[in-house]
């Protein structure tokens, strides 16, 4: 392993000067050099479109009331939680410091923030305290103020919306359940005798994140891009006999010290052998703290995060560099599902047929492999699919990881189906949407035991051979994509074939000389050092150039 080396997805290796991070006036957020710079104030764009969209729903009076973060400290103690903006606060306003308030007008979209009045000694701890005007210029508002004025800001600015109602979040998380007007309350903001209005910003708002600007997207195909090196670079370093907590930590160093990510999208999953049958290992009591085994599959779900946008990406590879039949057989249905659902996505297709074409896939292959006996359609009428793939196929992606929008008033609702259940969204897919794709196939006692003591499914399993596979774990290969006009723009750029696989755990070249797998749909992009945007790689040739549905390619 090489612990000093760029950025560069090739692992070349030359001195890296650890770099200040500085505001500079020519772009509006970065981590310094060798890191993806936000160009454009993107909050602004998201305000326009957040006041465009209650427009056009008929809210055309009153004012947005909003509530940033809140500092944290761990349950009694002094220690200060690192702090990371609340999602809906940093998709409008992209404030990095907590316990800040947001005022949006209707009608001109007139941003305000406030901020906390902090007291002199914080000077003496925690450094500088900025100015308001300061913090007006670095997040491109039309006015700065103080929390301690929050009621008084928010009333004045009511003056100049018609004096129309307090616009305040209330809304059910779709994945957590949770309403953040109760994590976060934010009626401290409404001035006595305002109406309150908090039955439409929430679905206004959330359906806004949904569709990615052409900025957003960019900035998603950094973190993945760096998510992607640093995955490839974990792959090349993979040794029987190391601990899973060594993938984790390979992987935070490199999406840190080389991209500029101080904070992971999520708990790393380092889930090697039989563990990789439990979906999500990791947590504080399965801490990846098992010994890898040369005969183990590797299946690592790790995802960096930048300016708050999250990478959710999954490889699945054996531990020993080289596939044996089975682990080929396992993966490359996997893969045979991911090649199959880029082919079909496209605006207009429902989520929910996607799901249900892994669950095909899969079935059909492990009949095909002697794992099965039957007929696929009967075994999709019995439900077979979700005793392999138990989650669902993947999940809008975003500044959340399970990004916000999934059920909103007229998408398709949850199906009750077990599997289709898990789905995060159901969705009909749109341009602009970014989703992750996530076929995977496990070999789970608690579900295979099951199915094993039901005729309805036992009739299709064949025990001798699946207990072959019991204690195999299991594979999942997870992309971020974005739905595009006509198909899919695919910017993980991970090795995904068999060949890719061996070569890199070889220590082969990443990227590679020419894309034999155009069906992925990557497009290869690589950080242009000098602008700090992402530019096309040209070092990569695609093969079969046929497959390829990118006008751009
Ligand atoms: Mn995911």
């Amino acid at each position: 392993m090489s612990i000093v080396q760029t950025m560069s997805v090739d692992g070349q290796c030359e001195p890296c000067n650890p770099v200040t991070p500085a505001v500079h006036p020519a772009f509006f957020f970065s981590r310094g050099p060798g890191t993806f710079r936000v160009a454009t104030p993107m909050p602004k764009g998201a305000r326009t479109r957040l006041v465009t969209a209650m427009t056009a729903a008929g809210h055309t009076t009153g004012c947005i009331v909003l509530r940033g973060g809140n500092s944290s400290e761990r349950y009694d103690t002094d220690h200060e939680e690192i702090f990371r903006q609340e999602s809906f606060f940093q998709y409008l306003f992209g404030v990095a410091e907590p316990d800040c308030w947001g005022i949006i007008e209707l009608g001109t979209g007139r941003a305000t923030l406030l901020i906390p009045r902090l007291k002199p000694e914080y000077a003496v701890w925690m450094g500088d305290i900025k100015s308001a005007s300061s913090f007006k210029d670095r997040y491109v508002v039309d006015a700065c103020g103080y929390t301690d004025e929050l009621q008084s800001t928010v009333s004045a600015a009511l003056g100049r919306c018609a004096d129309g109602p307090v616009h305040l979040l209330a809304g059910v998380n779709s994945d957590s359940g949770n309403d953040l007007s109760k994590v976060l309350p934010a009626t401290e903001g409404v001035p006595p005798g305002a109406l309150v209005d908090s039955s439409h910003l929430y679905n206004v708002l959330a359906e806004c994140r949904v569709i990615k600007s052409p900025d957003e997207i960019e900035l998603m195909r950094y973190v993945s891009w760096v998510s992607s090196a640093a995955h490839a670079s974990v792959m090349r370093d993979v040794r029987p006999g190391m601990m899973e907590y060594q993938l984790e930590a390979l992987f935070l160093f490199h999406c840190a010290y080389h991209g500029g990510c101080r904070h992971a999208a999520y708990t790393c999953i380092c889930a090697c052998g039989p563990n990789a049958a439990v979906l999500h290992y990791g947590h504080a009591g399965a801490p990846n703290d098992r010994q890898l085994q040369g005969t183990d599959m590797a299946l690592l779900d790790m995802g960096a995060e930048y300016y708050c946008y999250c990478a959710d990406i999954t490889c699945s590879y054996p531990v020993g560099g080289a596939f044996t039949p089975d682990q080929r057989m396992v993966f490359e249905t996997v893969l045979e599902c991911q090649k199959q659902i880029l082919a079909a996505m496209k605006p207009g297709v429902l989520w929910g047929d996607m799901h249900r074409l892994m669950w095909r896939v899969t079935l059909t292959r492990l009949k095909e492999f002697g794992l099965l006996v039957g007929d696929v359609s009967e075994m999709l009428e019995a439900n077979l699919g979700f005793v392999f793939t138990p989650h669902g196929l993947g999940h809008l992606i975003g500044i959340d990881t399970h990004d916000c929008g999934g059920y909103l008033p007229n998408t398709p609702p949850r199906s009750s189906v077990p599997g289709l259940s898990k789905l995060r969204t159901a969705r009909v897919l749109q341009a602009g949407m970014a989703l992750t794709v996530e076929p995977g196939c496990y070999f789970i006692d608690a579900q295979l035991d099951p199915a094993l003591a039901d005729p309805q499914t036992a009739r299709f399993l064949v025990p001798a051979a699946l207990e072959r596979f019991r204690g195999f774990g299991g594979v999942r290969l997870e992309d971020v994509v974005v739905v595009t006009d006509t198909g899919v723009d695919n910017l993980t750029l991970c090795p995904r074939t068999v060949s890719e696989v061996e070569s890199v755990m070889r220590g082969g070249e990443w990227p590679p000389p020419t894309d034999a797998a155009p069906w992925l749909h990557r497009r290869w992009s690589t950080l242009d050092k000098a602008s700090g945007t992402m530019v096309r790689d040209d070092r990569v040739r695609i093969e079969a150039a046929e497959f390829v549905t990118d006008a751009d390619f």
